[in-house]
């Protein structure tokens, strides 16, 4: 079929600066005359001379709007020069796979359709995000870049009659102003399920969840809250691990999610909590919209923190055969998540980083071959394997251990504290406030602990004390490439190690999410076992009175503890 592109006039939009992951926005803001056109255009302009002749591969997460905005970008792709494009049917391609499909293909990039975590339907979030060549989120240079076009733009190129049949598997050739065009419509879960398959002993898994004649079924509950992962949890836990129909929930993509919160945390994955508590399962996972985060439950929803799981993975990747074939470099967190990783890379003899929120910046070091594991208190935990964090990996990863180690969630933790000691983590959110507010706020408080005074100064709560070491907004040196992030976060970092760190969040689609990241270190084996947030209370309510939360924002509490 031939077709001939056209040239649409447009006026910029001044608010189109993608955040920690991407553009983030109500459905309705996408949804304006222009509005998702001029920030594909400007991705595409992106690319500079890279565009003509490109390949890249497209996919959401199937909520509400993916499917229209995947057809859409098909017909710009055709008509700025795009080579190919292979995109999921329905348009639906989980965060990671779209990862490993850029390496594995090796195209030229690939774009994301997702608001991941956050809340899909007509009236909640949607959101654009583009990934380079290595698979990864695009780092702040190209995002500024991106943002840059947006402000300048003016017109954008569309094939209006191309009308791609999204929904059959198979390859679409068309000629556009007389050049072939080629969309490649395909079965995302294929490819990453033989990726998993190479990474993990799935024989050594498929053992466990079955049982043998000295050791019980290993019962699993995975829910996929209704978002994509389900038909790659289908597939691999049902069909390639032998689990039953009824170890896996919430396995339809829905474009509302089924009204859930697609957020795998102790508040948003709450039916997993509770089914966990009834003590029938041994383990549990949650995977978030785009299946990028997990959270990891133990019998009676014994829970783990991300930081937790993160450092126990590390402690334990000769358990894995990739990391046996690919040698273990470095591990690395983002700068909020507590420090429990640090004492494991101490331990194994590997280098460690700590890097600003968001997964982009773990990208130039893994290409750089300096880094293996790493994760974020975002419920975000992955490998070098791909660039992006991956929720299933995680859960699988934590199967691998388990099989091998033959011990339960809670009793790896417990050793785990009893070898390294015990960081204690808490964040305290609090979503959808005034942005002006919140803005004063971190203005007024950054002002406050960066005068030189205040190091040495003694912050109370009843009769606990802590001393301020250092007090800073992060700044962050990329040692591969020498990019520079600023003012990153404001840290109190004291002189008992423990830390509060208070950072505005880049991913909500309106207002403003202030999140308080509090953890201290413990290493007496008579108070592993506390309380998060018993242990915390003192700290915790330093942090809200430094930060003077309640009277910046109006609110009494936090929209979400974990
Ligand atoms: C994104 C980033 C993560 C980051 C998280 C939270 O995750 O990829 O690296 O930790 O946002 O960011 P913030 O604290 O700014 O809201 P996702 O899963 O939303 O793409």
């Amino acid at each position: 079929m031939e077709f001939r592109s056209s040239t649409v006039h447009t006026k910029p939009f001044d608010d189109q600066k993608p955040g920690t992951s991407g553009l983030r926005k109500k459905v309705k803001v996408f949804q304006q005359k222009n509005y998702t056109e001029n920030f594909v255009q400007a991705i595409l302009n992106s690319l500079g001379d890279e565009l003509k002749g490109s390949v890249l591969v497209l996919g959401g997460d199937g909520r509400y709007y993916v499917k229209d905005a995947a057809k859409l970008i098909v017909k710009m792709c055709a008509a700025n020069g795009v080579k190919k494009v292979i995109v999921g049917q329905h348009g639906i391609v989980s965060t990671p796979a779209v990862s490993n499909l850029i390496r594995k293909r090796n195209t030229t990039g690939g774009i994301i359709l997702t608001a991941s975590h956050n809340p899909g339907g007509p009236d909640q979030d949607f959101g654009i995000k583009f990934n380079t060549k290595n698979g990864g989120p695009a780092p702040d240079s190209v995002t500024t870049e991106i943002f840059n076009i947006t402000v300048r733009l003016d017109s954008y190129n569309i094939v209006p009659d191309l009308d791609c049949d999204i929904d059959t598997l198979g390859v679409n050739t068309y000629t556009v102003d007389g050049k072939e065009f080629v969309v490649e419509v395909i079965d995302s879960v294929a490819d990453y399920v033989s990726l998993m398959k190479d990474i993990f002993d799935f024989s050594s898994l498929r053992d466990l969840l079955k049982g043998t004649e000295s050791r019980d079924p290993f019962r699993v509950l995975i829910n996929s809250l209704n978002g994509v992962t389900g038909p790659y949890v289908r597939e691999i836990f049902v069909n390639e691990l032998g689990a039953g129909e009824s170890s896996i929930v919430n396995t339809k993509p829905l474009e509302d999610f089924g009204g859930l919160h697609p957020d795998p945390n102790l508040t948003y994955a709450a039916e997993l909590v509770s089914a966990l508590k009834e003590g029938v399962h041994d383990f549990g996972a949650a995977f978030d919209g785009d299946g990028d985060r997990n959270m990891i439950l133990g019998k009676n929803a014994f829970f783990v923190t991300p930081s937790d799981s993160l450092a126990v993975l590390g402690s334990h990747l000769r358990h894995i055969p990739y990391f046996r074939i690919e040698g273990v470099k470095g591990f690395a967190r983002s700068m909020p998540t507590a420090g429990a990783i640090d004492r494991v890379a101490n331990a194994v003899g590997v280098d460690f980083y700590e890097v600003p929120t968001g997964w982009k910046y773990f990208g130039s070091l893994m290409d750089a071959s300096r880094l293996s594991l790493c994760g974020e208190e975002s419920f975000g935990t992955g490998s070098d394997h791909i660039r992006e964090k991956d929720g299933i990996w995680a859960a699988l990863a934590w199967l691998q251990i388990i099989a091998c180690e033959k011990k339960s969630v809670e009793e790896l933790l417990i050793s785990h504290w009893k070898r390294f000691g015990r960081n204690f983590f808490t964040r305290y959110d609090y979503e959808n406030c005034n942005a002006d507010d919140c803005a004063r706020m971190m203005h007024k408080l950054e002002q406050t602990v960066t005068s030189p005074a205040y190091v040495g100064t003694q912050l109370s709560h009843k009769n606990k004390s802590y001393v301020v070491k250092l007090a800073d907004n992060f700044h962050y040196e990329d040692p591969v490439d020498g990019s520079i992030a600023a003012r990153q976060g404001i840290r109190l970092l004291f002189e008992d190690g423990s830390r509060i760190i208070v950072r505005l969040s880049g991913t909500g689609s309106s207002g403003a999410t202030v999140r308080i990241y509090i953890d201290s270190y413990e290493k007496d084996e008579n108070l592993l076992l506390g309380d998060a947030q018993v242990v915390l209370s003192p700290l915790i309510n330093i942090a809200l009175d430094v930060t003077e939360i309640k009277i910046h924002t109006g609110r009494e509490a936090p929209t979400v503890i974990t």
